[in-house]
């Protein structure tokens, strides 16, 4: 699937080894550091559970042989720890398991997005006493960069050091060589269309030349890649853009986090985020866009106040670039730090009418049918204003969404001026996360009233004829 194609998808981020185990238990127990039982089959048999909220597309964890040992640091159920790229992680079921999930997939109109990491292998020992012999296929020292650790002010060694830990290393590869690279894009070539993958996550992206990407995505077929830039400077993560067509909006999920996890939070410093990410990005409409991953505490645990989630969700959704929401976010999972946020999802239940998981039906719905709607809404580079510091409006083509950060207390007055929504002299809008209708004044201005702090979500009620949503209109 080509970039452009990506664009109007919307992705649900598993962890394969917590979302869904084939035995379909909603009770069994999951230590958090060790593998907990998730596996292929058992995602496929909850596709309903993914389509239902209005996603279109899994990303799943990376899928490749990793080591079996147990470790100080944790067994390696994630996947970022490999030894054999030619094998998969037999935990999560056969390869014939892969290739059924991606059919399945395929079947109900949806795509797979394969989280590959050919930065590094993972070894369970120390960073002096790998013995490289266990790789395949890199299984002499001469295919890594000697030991070093990363600093992060030193370009060369955020390329050439190594990740992990004394516990973890991760040997780190030489991408800027021709065998390396020859072996990395014959495998992507194979792995793609072994597996039929959509799409490619690219983990630690920043972590390798930037010269390896060209190559290795056209032998991928010209897949969209959405790669980890994990900083927060736009001046740092947009060039990457010219590298690979996506990456993953790390400097939004700053400001965005920081905006909505409290009633003290910076509207202006969003505002002023988002606007630097339009002008330095080559295209923010492919990046993608996200509140919580496996990486990150999640937002819940910064703020159990469900209107200021209910804001921050809703502007992942409805701004520039593929939505990704991660696993468990529909059920106000609250972990912390890693690897507190990776638990197991099967203990909710898989409950499909918990207050998040309509939440984020309703504002994929909305995506959905505007992106069907009016074509040109994609590709539309959302504008941001602020009637008040509390407050941004987010005007993306015919969608008008309102997010505050006044927590479920919070209650005001306030007017929409046309310039910022677009809105014409006595039109008709309705609020689709209450049903409610408004009418524009005869200069286009709204007035609205926020209550209990709720985001809320405007668009013209003479588009929504046929979409369901608000029966209809
Ligand atoms: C984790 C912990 C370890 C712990 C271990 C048990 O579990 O990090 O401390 O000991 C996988 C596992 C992890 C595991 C690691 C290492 O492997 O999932 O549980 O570590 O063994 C990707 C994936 C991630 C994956 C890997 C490795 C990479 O998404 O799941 O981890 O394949 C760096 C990388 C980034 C990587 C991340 C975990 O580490 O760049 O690709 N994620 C600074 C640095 C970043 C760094 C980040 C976090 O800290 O610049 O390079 O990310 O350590 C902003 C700044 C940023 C700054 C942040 C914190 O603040 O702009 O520069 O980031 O404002
Ligand atoms: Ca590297």
């Amino acid at each position: 699937l080509s970039p452009a194609q990506w664009r109007s998808q919307s992705i649900y981020q598993v962890i394969t080894d917590r979302f869904a185990r084939t035995d379909g238990s909603t009770s069994a127990f999951c230590d958090v550091n060790r593998y907990c039982g998730g596996t292929w089959q058992g995602l496929i048999n909850k596709l309903d559970y993914i389509q239902n909220m209005g996603f279109s597309a899994v990303w799943i964890s990376p899928v490749v042989q990793n080591f079996a040992q147990s470790t100080d640091d944790g067994d390696s159920y994630h996947g970022y720890w490999a030894t054999n790229i030619y094998e998969v992680n037999t935990n999560f079921g056969a390869a014939a398991d892969l290739i059924k999930l991606s059919s399945a997939l395929h079947a109900r109109g949806m795509y797979l997005m394969v989280d590959i990491a050919p930065n590094h292998m993972g070894y369970p020992g120390c960073p002096t006493c790998v013995d490289y012999s266990i790789f395949t296929p890199f299984n002499k020292q001469s295919y890594f960069h000697p030991y070093c650790t990363i600093n992060d002010a030193d370009d060369t060694s955020v390329k050439q050091c190594w990740l992990g830990s004394n516990n973890v290393p991760l040997p780190d590869l030489r991408t800027e060589d021709t065998a390396v690279q020859d072996i990395f894009n014959s495998w992507v070539s194979q792995l793609v269309k072994n597996y039929t993958i959509d799409g490619l996550r690219i983990d630690t992206a920043k972590h390798v030349n930037t010269g390896f990407w060209e190559p290795f995505l056209q032998a991928a077929g010209g897949i969209y890649a959405v790669g980890e830039v994990l900083n927060g400077d736009p001046k740092y993560v947009c060039p990457y853009q010219n590298y690979m067509p996506g990456v993953l909006n790390y400097p939004t999920y700053y400001t965005m986090t920081q905006a909505f996890q409290s009633t003290g939070g910076s509207i202006s410093n969003l505002v002023n985020g988002v606007n630097q990410m339009r002008t330095t990005c080559a295209d923010t409409t492919l990046l993608g866009s996200f509140l919580e991953n496996h990486d990150q505490p999640r937002f819940p645990s910064y703020t159990s106040d469900v209107s200021l989630t209910k804001n921050a969700i809703a502007f992942t959704i409805l701004q520039d670039g593929i939505p990704i929401i991660y696993q468990g976010q529909e059920q106000f999972f609250r972990g912390g730090e890693v690897p507190a946020d990776r638990e197991a999802l099967w203990t909710s239940g898989y409950s499909t009418t918990s207050t998040f998981y309509t939440f984020i039906k309703q504002v994929n719905g909305l995506r959905n049918w505007a992106k069907q709607k009016d074509t040109s809404y994609l590709s539309y580079k959302a504008q941001v204003s602020s009637p008040d510091s509390r407050t941004i409006v987010m005007r993306k083509g015919s969608v008008v969404s309102v997010h505050n950060n006044r927590g479920a207390n919070g209650a005001a007055s306030l007017t929409l001026s046309s310039s910022a929504t677009g809105f014409t002299s006595g039109q008709s809008v309705m609020e689709i996360l209450t049903c409610k209708a408004y009418a524009a004044d005869s200069n286009g201005n709204l007035a609205i009233s926020i209550t209990d702090g709720l985001p809320q979500v405007f668009y013209p009620t003479s588009a929504l004829s046929g979409s369901g949503i608000c029966a209809g209109a």
